[in-house]
């Protein structure tokens, strides 16, 4: 870690800037690569998609305690994608819930990060996740307890297009757009990929922004690039800009962002990294990562 991103972490809990989350997302993609290496399990594809706009919730957005995951007041942020797993443990990981060390037993026996993200195991996490198309639901019902406590937090749900093709997911989507609950948002990494195909091979979506707004849905005025932290953060001030609910934000993203061999690639949504691609990839990321670091 250079001492630039060393210093960024030394203070976790402050709002970064949109250049400093830029150099941030991109140190995390190369833990994200070394961990998934090393460990030769896991889902680089998508972890790597969302990784500008996880980076963005956890050091810009979310209002949370590392020092105490159960408070009772603090936002809910339900990563429907489980299977990228290795993002989101990478964000706890350095904002303080658990050890950074830890991330090196992903995927062991016993280990507390699994595959997928178990919230009875490893504090921060809001919901175990892993079955595409929960999140949505499980996410309704978090933001709906606020208003029955008469509470403020925000629950937002990342979502993949493979929760979108779930049929929970749209029955999550009309009862949002009944019960209308405050602080509600749907943000989708729309990376276009899944695993074994195009969205638009396997299930097409389009047009989304459309379908949700018919379903009755505060739609963003535009899909943003969700690898630019300054579109991020405009997508953050869209959402506090009125008081009209449910939300959806659509991210335009590229799955296996940031190695070139390996963006809007389905083989690589869960593919091993060899030695050979982990020695190419890595130059890659370094190199982005001291691009973003000469920015700060
Ligand atoms: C209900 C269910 N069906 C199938 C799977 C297997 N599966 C895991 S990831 C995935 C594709 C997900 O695609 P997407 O949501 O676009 O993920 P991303 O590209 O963001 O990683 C599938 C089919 C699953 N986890 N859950």
């Amino acid at each position: 870690m250079s001492k630039r991103v060393k210093e960024l972490l030394s203070q976790p809990e402050r709002k970064f800037n949109a250049t400093e989350l830029g150099a941030l997302a991109a140190y995390f993609r190369t833990v994200m690569f070394d961990t998934l290496h090393d460990r030769g399990t896991g889902h680089w594809g998508g972890a790597a998609s969302s990784a500008e706009l996880m980076t963005a919730l956890y050091f810009n957005r979310l209002a949370i305690k590392a020092a105490d995951p159960k408070w009772e007041d603090r936002d809910r942020l339900i990563l429907s994608k489980g299977h990228a797993s290795m993002n989101l443990y990478t964000m706890l990981a350095h904002r303080g819930f658990f050890p950074v060390e830890e991330l090196s037993t992903f995927r062991k026996l016993d280990s507390r990060l699994q595959g997928h993200p178990c919230m009875n195991k490893l504090p921060g996490v809001d919901m175990s996740t892993g079955a595409l198309g929960h999140g949505l639901s499980v996410g309704l019902g978090m933001a709906m307890a606020a208003k029955l406590a008469n509470k403020s937090w925000w629950t937002y749900v990342v979502s993949g297009e493979g929760c979108l093709n779930e049929g929970q997911s749209w029955e999550a989507i009309m009862s949002a757009a009944k019960f209308k609950p405050e602080h509600f948002v749907l943000m989708i990494d729309y990376n276009k990929v899944q695993l074994d195909g195009t969205v638009d091979e396997i299930m097409p979506l389009g047009p989304l922004a459309d379908k949700l707004t018919s379903f009755g849905w505060h739609v963003a005025p535009k899909a943003y690039d969700g690898h630019n932290t300054e579109e991020i953060l405009d997508s953050f001030a869209w959402m506090d800009s009125d008081d009209v609910w449910p939300k959806a934000v659509i991210y335009d993203t590229i799955k296996g962002k940031g190695v070139s061999f390996t963006e809007g690639k389905n083989t690589w949504h869960g593919a091993v990294i060899d030695d050979d691609s982990y020695a190419k990839g890595i130059e890659e990321l370094q190199s982005d990562l001291k691009k973003k670091e000469a920015a700060l």
